[in-house]
């Protein structure tokens, strides 16, 4: 049977460098120029969200679908899972992207019974995996799709009713088998409708707890299965619950602390999400790294102009330096990699456009990569951050940080020293540096 292409004009996506006019070309993305001692393909491990990128139809709150793909032309809802998935590796391959993620539900459909539902995800599972092997390409993280179905109205592991709990156990089991049958090195945990829209009818208190239940269950899973990977929590802060209990990455920190649960999960930030949390992507990168913890990252972009999740692909050159910055600092994402979590806007309904949205996605971040790694040779602004707290280091201030100083011995030493001489903190000559970089490459 000869294979149907659903991308059949467009061919393999090529790196042509940046005088190139070619829109269906990489300008920047130069898989096996090195840089840092690595591949570009190493360092940038791209992953195709399966959910937008596959299943997206442009839907808005105002209007329903606004593109139908070719690939969901079949009726019966099994087929179309298959069809979608010989069109996901299409897609992939063409791309030249080496990852891939999924939740169970945008892979196989639910069916009348657990049961059922099984069977057909791992009918896809298997298919999946004979594509990977056939394409090289690679899974990154799978997970659980724990807030589309109406049972998750009230949340899925933070639900008034253990039966909903268990629905939603049911599936992280599966969704765990599925990820290490397919050679996954991650799986998430975003809290979809873990949180609440009004304190008056929730105990926020045992919510939380029957939350961190379900993680230590996922935990016990994973050693028994033989899952090899990291789990990763996502935060986010709103939408669709009103207060969510994975609000930022500071939070999650705690939360992970307070149960117990820091050995096992890293944190995969969202662009979007951190700008939600009137946070900048860049503040919940340098959180989570700085606690030993960022293990993963969703590249979309948000809108400042409004206060949701608009998952736009990323184009912000500034945001990518200063990912590849922290990533390259602690010597990359072993278990995770750069996920687009974006989709198209709606009125791109061509199939074309999700080419162009990857493409640039792409070279915006091998920009960000190739800047992160100008701006650590060029050494300007770690050596004037190492010199700012270079105080704490030696004399009285390591004193302070090997805990041999009082309140009181730091009044006497105050007090002979009079006045501190004010430093500036140079944040404009700073910027000028880092465009100075920017300019240069
Ligand atoms: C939604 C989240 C979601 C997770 C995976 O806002 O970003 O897409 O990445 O469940
Ligand atoms: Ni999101
Ligand atoms: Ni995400």
């Amino acid at each position: 049977m000869k294979k149907t292409s659903y991308f059949g004009e467009i061919k393999r996506i090529k790196y042509e460098g940046p005088d190139s006019d070619n829109p269906l070309a990489f300008k920047y993305y130069n898989p096996k120029r090195r840089i840092a001692g690595k591949t570009m393909e190493q360092h940038l491990k791209f992953a195709v969200a399966y959910w937008h990128t596959l299943k997206g139809t442009g839907g808005d709150p105002f209007g329903g679908p606004a593109y139908v793909r070719p690939w969901d032309a079949a009726t019966n809802p099994l087929d179309q899972a298959r069809q979608t998935m010989d069109a996901a590796f299409e897609f992939i391959t063409k791309l030249g992207a080496r990852y891939w993620c999924f939740h169970d539900r945008d892979i196989a459909p639910e069916g009348e019974s657990i049961a059922q539902t099984n069977k057909s995800l791992d009918t896809i599972v298997e298919q999946a995996a004979a594509l990977q092997k056939a394409t090289g390409v690679k899974l990154l993280w799978g997970t659980a799709n724990l807030f589309g179905h109406p049972r998750y109205t009230h949340g899925a592991a933070t639900n008034p009713d253990p039966l909903v709990f268990a629905y939603a156990a049911a599936q992280i089991r599966r969704a765990m088998d599925a990820t290490v049958a397919l050679g996954g090195t991650g799986y998430v945990f975003w809290g979809g409708r873990e949180g609440y829209a009004a304190l008056i009818n929730t105990d926020m208190k045992q919510e939380r707890r029957q939350f961190a239940r379900m993680l230590q269950m996922a935990v016990a899973y994973g050693q028994k299965i033989g899952f090899k990977g990291r789990f990763f929590i996502e935060p986010k802060p709103k939408e669709p619950t009103t207060h969510q209990y994975d609000f930022d990455a500071a939070t999650v920190l705690g939360f992970l602390r307070e149960f117990d649960l820091m050995d096992h999960f890293d944190i995969n930030i969202e662009a979007n999400h951190a700008t939600l949390a009137t946070h900048s992507f860049t503040h919940e990168l340098q959180v989570a790294a700085d606690a030993d913890k960022l293990g993963s990252i969703d590249i979309n972009r948000g809108d400042q102009t409004v206060g949701w999740d608009t998952d736009q692909f990323p184009t912000n050159l500034y945001d990518a330096i200063d990912a590849m910055r922290i990533v390259l600092k602690q010597g990359g994402l072993k278990y995770g990699g750069l996920n687009f979590d974006a989709k198209l806007r709606r009125g791109s309904f061509d199939l074309e456009d999700l080419f162009h949205a990857h493409i640039g996605g792409m070279d915006t971040f091998a920009r960000g990569l190739v800047i992160a790694d100008a701006l650590r040779k060029d050494k300007r602004l770690d050596q004037f951050l190492r010199q700012r707290y270079a105080g704490f280091r030696r004399g009285v201030g390591k004193d302070i940080m090997d805990g041999k100083m009082t309140l009181a011995k730091l009044e006497t030493y105050a007090a002979t020293k009079g006045e501190p001489q004010r430093i500036s903190g140079r944040v404009e000559m700073l910027e000028n540096i880092l465009n100075d970089v920017i300019t240069r490459q």
